[in-house]
């Protein structure tokens, strides 16, 4: 049976890559089988890290907002030190959500790393659908309820499949995996992708997705091991497309090149649906050794490796000159928990997450913009580094470059543009 996985974090790879394990996802189902238990236990081992590290920043929200707060206030109370004053108006002149986590969230608060809060200027999202075809979401999580798409074709609760699509109440989604309308997650994997993408921003709670709103439509296609079967890829990519989704984020990697699976990425390219897809955690050149769905050949595919808090490449993310488009951050990510809480998570699944949420801004801008236009702004914004450095093919996501492309120019800070405005008052009253 073809098989392919959730991508386990960058350490439990390279636990897999140090012990000599071949990839996951192999194509023969022994191999499968094999690696799934290496997977699983490596998985297991490092997600108790994770949730440790999650609470101990539970604790220090209140201390990082005081920190914040507290800084224009010594310079103004100061009154002298003219660069901080200036230092502190160009930063508080970027959008800052109101999200107690948000200062932990290195790659959107460090606008250095992706560009994210100078996008913020342009677009927070909207009403855009993307789908987040993984292990499912928690469907409970207070900060993506208020993101959770909503077909508007069933009724909620009636043990009636209303829209006659073979999902009984599937009001957020569905699930492949068990054929019902309620894909909640139980691995907890999709639950972190999904926080990445959208999670509510300046809701005063939590993190913030990299779109602060938007439509988040539920496809559980692998299973509580983190693991699945191409069939229900390929059949959960169908769900979203025919459920109105402009985006769908497949962070999941296999050994296999599944024509039904190409099939499905090409039905999505012809309703004008772009997919997003992880390198994978192997540390593989995939020009030279591909995984899929990131190596499809598919036009509409953006695939994405991960880099660190540096800005280099991740270890142990998969990369490829010409079989993967960008870098975006995927070290040490924090995003929503399948137990309502948060975890960090690190790896390709969320540098994916990324670009989706990216994506999100962009079409929440240009609602009209095709899927290719999307992709190719999204590329032409992105940062250009030595390919001995990122070997992606055009560098590292860059959010409000690729808005720029896109045509869409971010607002000039609110702060710059009370300047200009008095600067303009003064030139007219000079000139009378
Ligand atoms: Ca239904
Ligand atoms: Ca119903
Ligand atoms: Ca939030």
């Amino acid at each position: 049976m073809s098989r392919l996985s959730a991508l386990p974090p960058t350490l439990a790879a390279l636990a897999l890559l140090a012990s000599g394990a071949p990839a996951w996802g192999a194509s023969s189902t022994a191999a499968a089988t094999a690696s799934a238990t290496r997977t699983a236990s490596s998985a297991a081992a490092i997600a108790p890290t994770a949730r440790t590290a999650s609470s101990a920043a539970a604790s220090a929200p209140t201390a990082r907002t005081a920190r914040t707060t507290a800084a224009p206030h010594t310079a103004r109370a100061a009154g002298r030190a003219s660069t901080t004053a200036k230092r502190v108006r160009a930063a508080s002149a970027l959008p800052t959500p109101a999200d107690p986590e948000f200062a932990s969230q290195w790659e959107l608060a460090d606008d250095a790393a992706m560009g994210v809060r100078t996008a913020w200027r342009a677009s927070t999202g909207g009403n855009v659908v993307v789908a987040i075809v993984d292990t499912g979401a928690d469907l409970t999580h207070h900060d993506l309820v208020p993101n959770l798409w909503t077909n508007e074709r069933e009724i909620p609760g009636n043990g009636i499949d209303d829209d006659n699509d073979g999902y009984v109440d599937d009001v957020h989604g569905a699930d492949i995996v068990d054929g019902d309308g309620t894909p909640q997650d139980l691995n907890g994997h999709g639950t972190h992708v999904a926080g990445v993408v959208g999670a509510r921003g300046g809701n005063a709670l939590g993190v913030t997705g990299v779109a602060w709103n938007v439509k988040l439509m539920i496809v559980r296609a692998l299973g509580a091991d983190g693991r699945g079967d191409l069939d229900d890829l390929a059949t959960g990519i169908r769900y979203a497309v025919r459920n109105g989704a402009r985006i769908v984020n497949l962070s999941v990697a296999g050994a296999e090149d599944d024509p039904g699976l190409e099939a499905a990425i090409d039905e999505a390219r012809a309703a004008g649906v772009l997919v997003v897809a992880a390198a994978g955690n192997t540390g593989t050149d995939l020009d030279a050794t591909p995984a899929y769905p990131a190596a499809s050949p598919a036009p509409n595919l953006i695939a994405v490796g991960s880099t660190d808090r540096a800005g280099a490449l991740a270890a142990g993310s998969s990369f490829g000159r010409a079989a993967v488009d960008v870098t975006a951050p995927g070290e040490d990510i924090e995003s929503t928990a399948f137990d309502g809480g948060y975890e960090l998570r690190s790896g390709t699944s969320q540098a994916a997450a990324q670009v989706t949420g990216t994506l999100a801004l962009m079409a929440a801008a240009r609602p009209a913009a095709s899927w290719d236009a999307l992709r190719s702004a999204l590329l032409a914004g992105a940062t250009p580094r030595p390919s001995s450095l990122l070997p992606v093919a055009a560098g590292a996501l860059n959010a409000g470059g690729a808005l720029r492309a896109l045509g869409v120019t971010p607002k000039k800070a609110t702060a710059r543009t009370a300047k200009s405005r008095a600067k303009a008052r003064a030139a007219r009253s000079a000139k009378r």
